[in-house]
């Protein structure tokens, strides 16, 4: 799916701002017909979470339904072209409406979607746009989801949290990228799928697929360029999709801190000139896998960096520019050079941020800690159409060095996991990416209840493990948590005899909390805990990277181990740093 854009053939108009807002505690909007409008004072910024914003409304926890609507002019000159909405992304759940119309519904969060309106909208004039947004998870979402009476059933009273989720961030509901109203020509460039292959230092093969709404006759005319233009070349089209296959010489690699990239500009010809053009950014480069090393174009690469989360004060989950710039510029400040987006796929500003300025991303799809009691038939389905959703998203963005298409699986620790069901189920995850997207290596990151048995080691193309000793195991106990970190470690390379990646390790942290002896929560503890495993991760050859957990404080659901956030941030919630950010900047300079 393309994002929209503004050329001679397409227009867009981003419709975020403020939106109307109604809370339906009762589920009894649709009933009352809220579709065709409803009465309300409230307001809500848009991109941004419900639960950060509306205090007066008591929705910080909130799971259930809520409504926006917003009046929007379609200018008359829109008539004559296709005419869509997208939505970057809404969590989770959405039904959307026009004029009182349904126009489409949508189940999945984090990733965008769109329909096409023109037969909906009055032109030249006014035209109510309603949507319906649902936040409650499911046994068979992507993510999961969780509700109090499984931890009744399941004697885990203590775990529950408020809200019930199965990860450790909160289930926030809301508009949470911008949204567009978008024209394409009627015969219109649908998708775009460029995969390189270098051939030498300064050249690659391209395979392009290029997929048009409908058959088409006439030229489709491609030109990649940097300063100036670098290839050009015009090839027939006869049909809706086509391969084309060519190779393009003289280019800069795309590569850590020389992030050369290219316009990809596409055209569309018949007997009466142009009729869509579309244009991309391309990076060349290579990522492969080979013994101990993880390499790019052809060298290899050690990643320090962190996991993620998008969570900021205020705006909850909601896309916003200055954190995203801040984020960035902490990040080069302390010499990381990739990160995971842990949990879930972020903004796709964050990816073209990458690829600009680049870093290496660990794209992740939002099946955290799956139960494998609760997988069904739905579960499995949800989570291949998420995996082709993601990929469709992202393909092209040279930033993405890796999918990983879950986090953490059983972190109950179920033994029935072990007994075939999980590596089933893993086994067609696995290969529903690998037949989408073959230039990519694929992971999970593995828990510590996971262990070594973990069956998405035999998937991966790398191993990716998630470990708290010296916090959650073994607590204050450093030297001993590494002593077995490091055993562990050495168990699963002889095994698997994969290279190795530590994608979560740290310690909670108050800021202003200092001790001189070892004391957990204090700043010295986090500083020490991060440079003891550095140390031991940097002493493994087979390992390839280390991203610290967290980037940030986060807020998470409510229960007795959070003091309100997660507070393994190497910065604060507010992006302040906290000591260990100095130590990491020394380690990563
Ligand atoms: C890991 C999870 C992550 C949590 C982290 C923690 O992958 O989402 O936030 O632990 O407990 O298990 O801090």
């Amino acid at each position: 799916m393309l994002k929209p854009q503004l050329n001679n053939y397409r227009d867009i108009i981003n419709i975020s701002g403020i939106w109307k807002f109604n809370v339906d505690k009762n589920n009894a909007g649709e009933e009352n017909k809220w579709f065709k409008g409803f009465n309300e004072d409230s307001e809500i910024a848009v991109p941004g979470s419900w639960n950060e914003q509306l205090d007066n409304l008591d929705l910080l926890h909130y799971v259930g339904k809520a409504w926006y609507a917003k009046n929007i002019f379609i200018p008359k000159n829109f008539k004559f072209k296709k005419l869509w909405i997208r939505f970057d992304s809404v969590d989770f759940h959405s039904k959307v409406w026009i004029n009182g119309n349904l126009i489409g519904k949508h189940n999945f969060g984090y990733l965008p979607f769109d329909f096409e309106i023109s037969e909906f909208v009055q032109y030249g004039e006014e035209n109510l746009i309603v949507l319906s947004v649902d936040n409650q998870l499911y046994d068979d979402t992507i993510p999961q989801g969780i509700d109090a009476q499984y931890y009744i059933d399941e004697k885990r009273l203590r775990e529950e949290t408020f809200p019930a989720a199965r990860f450790d961030f909160p289930p926030n509901g809301g508009i949470h990228r911008p949204v567009y109203i978008y024209t394409t020509p009627q015969v219109f460039i649908e998708d775009i799928t460029i995969k390189t292959k270098l051939t030498s230092a300064d050249s690659s093969k391209v395979s392009l697929q290029v997929i048009l709404n409908e058959k088409f006759i006439g030229q489709v005319e491609i030109n990649i360029s940097d300063k100036k233009n670098i290839h050009s070349q015009k090839f027939n089209s006869d049909s809706n999709s086509s391969i084309f296959e060519f190779d393009v010489n003289n280019i800069k690699l795309w590569d850590l801190g020389e992030p050369n990239l290219y316009k990809f500009n596409i055209k569309l010809f018949n007997d009466s000139g142009v009729v869509d053009s579309y244009s991309t950014q391309v990076g060349f480069r290579e990522i492969k896998i080979k013994g101990k090393d993880f390499l790019l174009n052809g060298k290899p690469v050690y990643m320090k960096g962190f996991g993620k989360h998008e969570d900021f004060p205020a705006f909850g989950k909601g896309f916003n520019y200055q954190s995203l710039v801040k984020d960035f510029s902490l990040m080069k400040w302390i010499s990381a050079n990739s990160f995971r987006t842990s949990h879930y796929p972020y903004a796709e500003e964050v990816l073209e941020m990458a690829d600009r300025q680049g870093f290496l991303v660990i794209d992740e799809v939002p099946a955290v800690s799956l139960d494998f009691r609760k997988v069904n038939e739905g579960t499995l389905e949800s989570h291949k159409k998420f995996i082709k959703k993601l990929i469709d998203r992202d393909k092209n963005h040279p930033s993405v060095i890796a999918w990983a298409v879950g986090n953490e699986p059983n972190l109950v620790g179920e033994p029935s996991y072990y007994d075939g069901r999980g590596e089933k189920y893993w086994k067609e995850v696995f290969q529903t990416a690998r037949d989408i997207d073959n230039t990519r290596p694929i992971t999970v990151p593995n828990c510590q209840k996971g262990g070594v048995d973990d069956p998405v080691f035999l998937f991966s193309d790398f191993i990716t493990i998630n470990r708290y000793y010296g916090w959650y195991e073994h607590p204050g106990q450093l030297e001993y948590g590494v002593e077995v970190l490091e055993k562990e470690m050495d168990v699963i390379w002889e095994k698997y005899q994969k290279p190795i990646m530590m994608t979560e390790f740290g310690a909670d942290t108050i800021e202003g909390a200092h001790s001189i002896s070892d004391q957990m929560f204090t700043e010295e503890y986090q500083a020490k805990l991060l440079e003891m495993y550095i140390k031991l991760l940097r002493s493994k050859d087979y390992n390839i990277g280390e991203h610290v957990w967290n980037f940030a404080d986060f807020r998470t659901p409510q229960h007795f181990r959070r003091v309100i956030f997660n507070r393994k941030g190497v910065f604060t919630r507010t992006r302040e740093p906290k000591l260990a950010a100095f130590k990491l900047k020394e380690l990563w300079s």
